[in-house]
């Protein structure tokens, strides 16, 4: 025991927020929000409030090092500790990846897990912070459970928490918190042992000797010590190679998006004639990944496709997977070789925690979602260096580069011309009046003829989780045309300022056909019309997307 920290518990008395609905992925705000008095307390008060039996057990906590993570850890390791749990893990300096989270709850057995994390999002003292409750499966709470914490906290009169000081997260070891030992482990260890079990670490060893060039940018934030020890230590990349991987609190002032506009350094030095063979690079919490073998960027949705197609080559993966599963705005890649592999398919809604229950019950190994999250049922959030790892596997067992993997992929399955459009930061009333206006003439748009095709259906997306039983209305409009392709809209449900209208834009084009084609030109059709259909401008007095990927 390094210290025992003598305290009491104390009740204090708090008023509610009307504003802590979770979205996409747990509660995200600027740092300014929850550096309000009581605002993060209240939070955590009402997610223990709907939890039931965690008296005595162990509560994982953890973020990816951006502003605030350190403050907020102590703020939440008070409450927990005053509300009766017997034990924390808390990752060294307060840092873990979500997909680690994830794995050490699950591998010690606890009750749930913290993480703190705004993922892609811009950190620093301007920037934004978040926070999500993980169950005891290590997956993101379910809408069920995430309602009710909504319910609870719109109500809250008090919250529960110590008048004792702060932990050290910089001490490996335990200390006492009250009732409740913290104890503060290596964030690394135990994910890296996984990914050795996973993967064939010796013949990437051996790939990499022999000459494969490889980068990878832990973009400042919380990969870069996970890349050291897996990258660098156990597979012998050259230590110059892992670039950005000291973690900072405001990831260097970049946006820690994996994507080719905010990673762009590491993507242009793959697309070059003569750079590395594969360029990778993960997001703010390491759950997301960016894959770019030499002049062939690849798509997340095709990378989800390829990977179902080649798990069987890595030792996790050998005896094939159960099923697969993607959210509906993915593109339809992967359904090929579902359909092929006569693997069953499930079409969820955006957002990783509608993927536990079909990784819990066996139903599918593997999943994934056109945002650069690819990941399988070793944990339950999807991971960045996961992905990596397997298409380092999956190149070193095949012995070809990216480009002729990805062709030679196409040339069997077709492929699937995909892009996706955001507007950020619109009005969010105007946004809802496009989403509402556009729902209203879902009816007329049906026959109707188009630059893109003729309109064949038009519906609001709702998912049916047969596990649990639960109904999740309105999750984006999907408008099908005839020849295969597909419009998709939604509103984002992690960003914290305005509106962000999503548009996906998908263009099927079969085995035989032209697979080499420039996206932006291949789907150039459907993306004008994806514009008049939903009268963006109008709308939005936005004419052009201002990120596309
Ligand atoms: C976005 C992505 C979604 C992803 C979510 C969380 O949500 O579209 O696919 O699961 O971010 O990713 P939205 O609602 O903004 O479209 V991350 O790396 O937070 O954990
Ligand atoms: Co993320």
């Amino acid at each position: 025991m390094k210290a025992c920290l003598m305290a009491n518990v104390l009740t204090i008395s708090t008023s509610a927020f009307d504003d802590q609905k979770p979205g996409t992925s747990g509660l995200r705000k600027k740092v300014t929000r929850f550096q309000e008095d009581h605002y993060l307390e209240n939070f955590v008060q009402s997610v223990f409030a709907c939890l039931d039996g965690f008296a005595g057990k162990t509560l994982v906590v953890g973020g990816d090092g951006r502003f605030h993570n350190d403050v907020a850890i102590q703020t939440i390791l008070k409450v927990a500790a005053a509300n009766g749990f017997g034990r924390a893990l808390v990752g060294l300096g307060g840092i873990l990846s979500t997909p680690a989270v994830s794995h050490l709850i699950r591998k010690t057995e606890s009750f749930g897990g913290i993480i703190l994390s705004a993922s892609h999002n811009p950190g620093g003292p301007d920037g934004d912070f978040g926070i999500k409750y993980n169950t005891a499966n290590g997956g993101p709470a379910t809408e069920v459970l995430t309602d009710r914490f909504y319910e609870y906290s719109r109500t809250i009169t008090s919250y529960k928490t110590l008048d004792g000081l702060d932990v050290d997260l910089e001490q490996l070891g335990t200390q006492r918190l009250g009732s409740m030992d913290v104890e503060i482990v290596d964030p690394v260890e135990d994910y890296a042992e996984l990914m050795e079990t996973l993967f064939d670490f010796g013949a990437i060893r051996t790939f990499v000797k022999s000459g494969f060039k490889f980068k990878f940018d832990a973009m400042h934030a919380v990969t870069g010590p996970y890349a050291k020890e897996i990258f660098t230590k156990r597979l012998g990349v050259p230590a110059s190679d892992v670039l950005n991987a000291s973690p900072k609190s405001d990831f260097g002032g970049g946006h820690p998006d994996p994507n080719p506009i905010h990673a762009q350094k590491i993507f242009d030095m793959a697309m070059s004639g003569d750079g590395p063979d594969l360029c990778a690079a993960s997001d703010g919490d390491g759950d997301r990944n960016l894959i770019v073998g030499r002049k062939c960027f690849v798509a997340p949705s095709d990378s989800l496709a390829a990977i179902a197609a080649n798990a069987h080559l890595t030792p996790g993966y050998g005896n094939g997977l159960k099923g697969v599963g993607r959210s509906m705005p993915t593109s339809g890649a992967v359904d090929k070789v579902a359909e092929a592999k006569g693997l069953p398919l499930y079409e969820t809604p955006t957002g990783w925690k509608f993927f536990g229950n079909l990784l819990d019950s066996g139903d599918i190994t593997l999943c994934g979602e056109e945002s650069a999250g690819t990941g399988s049922d070793h944990v339950r959030e999807k991971d960045g260096l996961w992905a990596v790892l397997m298409w380092l596997n999956i190149l070193a067992a095949r012995k070809q580069s990216v480009a002729e993997i990805m062709m030679d992929h196409w040339s069997i399955y077709g492929r699937n011309y995909y892009a996706r459009h955001d507007y950020e930061e619109v009005d969010a009333a105007a946004a809802k009046e496009l989403m509402a206006a556009l729902e209203t003439g879902l009816g007329s748009l049906v026959g109707q003829e188009t630059a893109a095709g003729i309109v064949k259906t038009a519906d609001v997306f709702s998912y049916y989780d047969s596990i649990d039983e639960s109904f999740t209305d309105n999750q984006g409009i999907r408008i099908l045309f005839e020849n295969g392709s597909r419009i998709v809209y939604r509103l984002s449900g992690t960003g914290t300022v305005g509106a962000t209208l999503r548009v996906y834009l998908e263009r099927y084009e079969p085995a035989e056909g032209d697979l080499a084609q420039d996206t932006s030109e291949a789907i150039a059709d459907l993306v004008s019309v994806s514009k008049s259909l939903a009268s963006i401008d109008r709308f939005t007095g936005r004419s052009e997307p201002n990120v596309i990927t």
